[in-house]
């Protein structure tokens, strides 16, 4: 198990430069979705990486839990402008499902139970950035919150982070996801204010 250390949570709260232009603090994380919260149970479950060339790669509850968990306390950043510091989760690193998959693509589209998509780059998976998260706090992830699993990509505005996810289709080509679709942007980088485009 990997512990990534948070920050002071009280300096990080008073420090402005932690958040990014355009947002303002929430003390709780709210229940955001766009269509009804679909119930999944832990045995019917699973994470499915389906390649460019359609090769399926597949992890059952199980499997998930039995690959390394890593501990993250990160910020994520609602495009309507709240912004939650310091939440904590478990989860899986995109690179330890990654490393198994043989691909020649850079986009992927995410797919979640009830099928709400989003789309992110290779790139924004990669490299220590994004996670399968069933933890939040020091409990399962509720299913409000997007349980059994969740996609975490905090770095990039909280609509990439797809809850109840349910795998990753590799593409050739960018392509827009349903918010996407509706006006947000293709990134979404909070930073930038990628907000709609
Ligand atoms: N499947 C799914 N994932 C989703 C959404 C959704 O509507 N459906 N909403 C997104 C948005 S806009 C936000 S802000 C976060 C909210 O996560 P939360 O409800 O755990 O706070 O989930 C994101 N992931
Ligand atoms: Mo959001």
């Amino acid at each position: 198990m990997k512990l990534i250390p948070s920050k002071l949570l009280g300096r990080r709260r008073l420090d402005s430069s932690l958040l990014p232009p355009g947002q303002s603090v929430s003390d709780t994380l709210p229940v955001v979705s766009a269509g009804p919260i679909p119930s999944i149970r832990r045995q019917d479950w699973e994470f499915l990486i389906r390649t460019e060339r359609h090769r399926d790669h597949r992890w059952d509850w199980a499997q998930l839990q039995a690959l390394p968990q890593e501990d993250v306390s990160v910020d994520v950043h609602c495009v309507s402008g709240w912004s939650q510091l310091g939440t904590r989760w478990r989860g899986v690193s995109l690179d330890t499902l990654l490393d198994t998959v043989t691909t020649r693509t850079e986009f992927a589209m995410v797919h979640s139970y009830g099928g709400y998509t989003t789309n992110l780059s290779l790139a924004d998976l990669r490299g220590g950035k994004a996670w399968i998260a069933h933890r939040l706090d020091d409990d399962e992830l509720t299913p409000e919150h997007g349980g059994p699993a969740r996609l975490i990509v905090p770095h990039l505005y909280f609509w990439k982070s797809a809850k109840w996810v349910h795998g990753l289709e590799l593409m050739r080509r960018d392509e827009p996801g349903f918010w996407e679709l509706n006006g947000y942007h293709m990134r979404g980088d909070p930073w930038q204010e990628e907000r709609y485009w």
